[in-house]
């Protein structure tokens, strides 16, 4: 699946008109009120992005992952909160319906998730669950033909805007293999939300606890309509969750960099532009090459993440995105540290934007696994070679 080049750079170009006339003025508001205006959603969605990787047939605009990555690096280069609010819909949330959903439950789904209709949210973490996802708790008990699900879920992003969420539950035994993936409507009986959590950076997403209790839901609900499937649902979600976290970092950086040179060259210190200096030159030379590293590696694990069939997964290429998502997320907090230091004691004042971006960032490192899960799969799978 893949848009044919030419339509791509239009929409490439639209995507960064839209992201430098639109999104970049209004950082300061979503900053400030904690919260994306509704008129840059509805904006959002009049632009597609909400279905940015649905097949067209349900809608979407169906991008390649190396298409997808190319426009979520362009997302990448303003405040991280518009990304997320279409996030979820066009990865972690959807993609399990996609992967391995029913036909029914795609044409149920799809197109409402594309169209940002319906918002969806990925529920896999839980309080006692979070790196050792296969130890989730949340139970499914299946009852006629419906699971009652109980338990809670935490941390999950877009869940005080989702009207669903794909959701793990245990319907059998311990381990991995008693996990299953269901599509959980947000509006049904016993389920609740937490109070939003207050976080220290990336302001304007949305992120709560979910917790059912005793929630009815329909076994066709099921994803793939078979249980016992659902742990290799969720990795194979967040393998592809990890490299559009790659594309993400990257563009950050690339904002972050922008931002110190322009301060590098209207800063006067000691009679000159402090960015003549070789000392501050020599922060923003590692930062650039280093997002050209990062950039040349998501691009070329995009390329072999769309060589591999659909939905199916591959250990090498899980291995690779694994690499992509640890060295860009690290690379990303190196920019926004020395974006800071370029800025001197303003890189620690909320109103230059690196202070925020550095606390935005931070977050890169720890959701959809954290560097230290990235470097266990990536060891994990060299030592099995
Ligand atoms: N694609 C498909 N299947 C996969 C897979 C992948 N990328 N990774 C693992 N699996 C399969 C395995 O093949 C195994 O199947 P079999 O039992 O048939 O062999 C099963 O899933 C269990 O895998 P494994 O034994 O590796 O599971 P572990 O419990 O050891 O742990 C880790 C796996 C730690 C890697 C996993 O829990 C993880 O990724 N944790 C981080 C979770 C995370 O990212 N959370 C963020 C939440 S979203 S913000």
């Amino acid at each position: 699946m893949s848009l044919d080049p030419e339509t791509f750079e239009l929409l490439k170009d639209s995507v960064e008109r839209f992201v430098r006339e639109r999104l970049m003025p209004a950082e300061d508001t979503v900053e400030e009120h904690d919260a994306v205006p509704d008129d840059i959603v509805a904006d959002m969605k009049e632009l597609g992005l909400f279905g940015l990787s649905i097949p067209e047939e349900y809608g979407g605009i169906g991008l390649s992952m190396a298409q997808e990555c190319e426009v979520v690096y362009l997302l990448g280069h303003t405040a991280l909160a518009f990304r997320s609010v279409a996030g979820t819909n066009i990865g972690i949330g959807s993609q399990g319906i996609l992967m391995d959903g029913t036909a029914a439950q795609k044409a149920e789904y799809l197109p409402r998730i594309a169209s940002g209709e319906l918002i969806v949210s990925f529920a896999l973490t839980e309080p006692d669950a979070g790196s050792d996802a296969a130890s989730l708790k949340t139970k499914g008990v299946l009852e006629g033909s419906d699971y009652l699900l109980s338990g809670s879920k935490r941390y999950i992003t877009n869940a005080p805007r989702a009207g669903a969420f794909t959701l793990m539950a245990r319907t059998d035994g311990p381990g991995a293999g008693g996990i299953s993936a269901f599509i959980v409507p947000a509006g049904l009986p016993g389920l609740s939300l937490g109070k939003p959590d207050k976080k220290m950076g990336q302001r304007g997403t949305k992120t709560c606890d979910v917790n059912l209790d005793n929630v009815r839901v329909p076994a066709a609900n099921l994803i793939g309509g078979e249980p016992g499937r659902g742990f290799k649902t969720a990795m194979k979600v967040l393998d592809r969750g990890r490299l559009h976290l790659s594309a993400l970092a990257c563009g950050m950086a690339y904002r972050i960099i922008q931002e110190s040179v322009a301060y590098a060259q209207q800063r006067r210190q000691f009679g000159q532009r402090i960015g003549d200096f070789q000392l501050v030159q020599a922060m923003l030379a590692d930062s650039q090459a280093e997002l050209l590293a990062g950039l040349s590696l998501m691009r070329a694990v995009a390329r072999r993440y769309d060589a591999k069939a659909f939905g199916v997964s591959d250990p090498e290429v899980s291995m690779q995105a694994s690499c992509a998502k640890l060295f860009t997320t690290e690379m990303v907090g190196r920019v926004a540290d020395r974006g800071v230091q370029i800025h001197g004691g303003a890189g620690y004042i909320n109103e230059y934007k690196v202070e925020r971006f550095y606390r935005d960032v931070r977050l890169l490192r720890l959701y959809e696994g954290t560097s230290q899960i990235q470097q266990l799969l990536i060891g994990k799978q060299l030592m099995k070679a």
